[in-house]
């Protein structure tokens, strides 16, 4: 099916090639230039590192048009296809993808190898001209991020489906970008409420935009354990069996997980697998009743928040052959190199068991080939040239211990909770979106875009930090539109102190640039929160 439709991708642009190189078609004369179009960087998030406007210059995607690639770049071509398969529905152009041809320029946008040291392995160089579109990159996802920079600059029509009238014009100019760090997360908790395959799939897309590399799990909790196991089939029979309010339970079979990968790959994101413990693991225990000290298994826990029998029994040594189990599947399961494995919350755990604990699930974890992520608590009880931490309520947080870690070569990723949270409440009045928490105060999104992340916690070396995450916890978030509701728009917000350097911060720009993002998410069906800090352009219906 998929090798058909390429086929038919392939032979249709090789015929537009050979076509145009032996005159058989005729692009028609340019259109007039339109004046007054500079690139601006209005439109994008995150914001560029560099942009340059070409005053009076307009390219415009015309019936013609053709994607090329470099085929020496591996991927270039999937980046192409998807961008072509985007751009076909509203345009109704047949956009064929082409290999590029040594001296040959093809009319339309291409894809190309080569942007210069300074721009690394994610970051591209755009050029939009009046004949031509050029993005160029050292690797794919340069290419992949180029592209999502010139969705956002496409007239948001372009979302549609059916095939709409153009102009489909790109200001003129150049924008050179690339990520201030290399670590752009986004923490989803399938655990408290579970989430399908298919709206954790629509979660992708949506956060690809804003140039999120990183999809956190949060796969086991007190309230549910949503991946299965090999051995362990309890976990997911009985642990993953409900969730808060003993609402719908669910869980992902490892092909379910291994689709989720695949998916976020193709859309340049690596998953990160959160398996909890020692606390947050009332699941586990309701599923094995050897899992417990006492060698009986407590009841399945819905409350929202954290249970009686959350800590998982730290002096029996099935725990550490449960966890090797666990991790060396999950493991597998796992192309990039984090494993989360929680750590926080251990409040029922003295100091030296926590931390001989952790220096055992690191050693498991190193086995497997991973690196150990967790939360800020694993900072001075883990290796520290082994370890990311990372930061979610400084207010908390053992400063002393992070700061000596992170001298000491931890990392550290920063969430913290009072800009970063996205399931706080955005204020305390909202009749219209009464979902998500408050224990943290309220986060609009003014909040949510305002802080630096190497001043969070005072002391550490700025060069420890490698980036930003943005968790979405669960517990009061009921149905999938709520996730809409407060992701966006926090989640770009985040998103834009993640890659951008920190000399753009500009929340006036931002607010600008974030109003124009509402009629995309009208038209993607994203059913985000309509601040009252943004001037929003009128609702886009569908
Ligand atoms: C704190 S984030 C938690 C989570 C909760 C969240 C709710 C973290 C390390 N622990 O278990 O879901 O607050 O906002």
């Amino acid at each position: 099916m998929v090798q058909s439709t390429n086929d038919r991708r392939r032979s249709g642009g090789l015929f537009l090639v050979l076509a145009l190189v032996a005159g058989l078609v005729v692009p028609a004369a340019q259109p007039a230039v339109a004046a007054g179009t500079a690139l601006s960087p209005a439109r994008v998030i995150p914001a560029p590192v560099s942009v340059r406007p070409a005053n009076g210059v307009t390219f415009e995607l015309r019936p013609w048009s053709v994607l090329s690639y470099d085929p020496r770049l591996p991927r270039a071509r999937q980046v192409a296809d998807d961008f072509a398969a985007q751009l076909r529905p509203a345009t109704g152009f047949p956009l064929p993808v082409v290999p590029a041809v040594p001296g040959l320029a093809l009319p339309g946008i291409s894809l190309q190898l080569g942007a210069g040291g300074q721009v690394g392995e994610e970051g591209y160089q755009l050029d939009i001209a009046a004949d031509s579109v050029r993005i160029k990159a050292n690797r794919a996802a340069g290419l992949y991020y180029g592209v999502q920079t010139v969705r956002q600059l496409l007239p948001a029509k372009v979302e549609r489906t059916s095939v709409q009238p153009g102009p489909w014009t790109l200001p003129g100019g150049s924008v050179t970008d690339y990520p201030r760090y290399g670590y752009r997360s986004a923490v989803l908790d399938v655990a408290r409420h579970f989430w399908t395959v298919p709206e954790v799939k629509k979660y992708i897309d949506d956060i690809a935009r804003y140039k999120i590399n990183y999809l956190h799990l949060h796969l086991t909790d007190d309230q549910g354990w949503r991946l299965a196991i090999t051995g362990w089939p309890r976990l997911t029979e009985v642990g993953g069996s409900t969730g808060v309010g003993g609402e719908r339970g669910g869980f992902f079979t490892q092909d379910d997980y291994r689709a989720l990968v695949e998916y976020a790959g193709a859309h340049f994101m690596t998953v990160i697998p959160e398996i909890e413990g020692p606390a947050h693991a009332n699941a586990a225990r309701s599923s094995y009743a050897k899992l417990n000290c006492d060698g009986v298994a407590p009841p399945l826990f819905t409350d929202i928040y954290g249970s009686p029998n959350s800590t998982l029994c730290l002096g029996k040594e099935i725990t550490y052959e449960f966890l090797d189990d666990v991790i060396r599947q999950v493991a597998a399961l796992t192309p990039g190199p984090y494993l989360n494995v929680g750590g926080d919350e251990a409040t029922d755990v003295p100091k030296d068991q926590y931390r001989s604990y952790l220096q055992r699930v690191q050693a498991i974890v190193a086995k497997y080939g991973k690196k150990l992520l967790g939360w800020q608590e694993v900072a001075g009880s883990t290796d520290p040239a082994r370890t990311t931490a990372q930061i979610w309520f400084p207010e908390e947080v053992d400063q002393q211990a992070v700061a000596d870690a992170s001298k000491h070569g931890a990392k550290l990723v920063m969430s913290p909770v009072e800009h970063a949270y996205l399931d706080m409440k955005y204020d305390e009045n909202n009749p219209a979106y009464p979902v998500g928490q408050f224990w943290a105060g309220y986060i609009e999104v003014r909040d949510a875009y305002d802080w630096e992340p190497e001043t969070v916690v005072p002391g550490i070396d700025g060069k420890s930090v490698i980036g930003v995450s943005a968790p979405l916890f669960t517990e009061l978030v009921f149905e999938r539109p709520d996730i809409d509701i407060l992701a966006f728009p926090r989640l770009p917000a985040i998103a834009e102190i993640g890659w951008s350097p920190a000399a753009t911060h500009d929340w006036t720009s931002f607010r600008d640039r974030l109003a124009a993002q509402g009629p995309h998410w009208d038209l993607t069906g994203v059913g985000y929160y309509r601040s009252p800090q943004i001037a929003w352009p009128p609702r886009e219906t569908r």
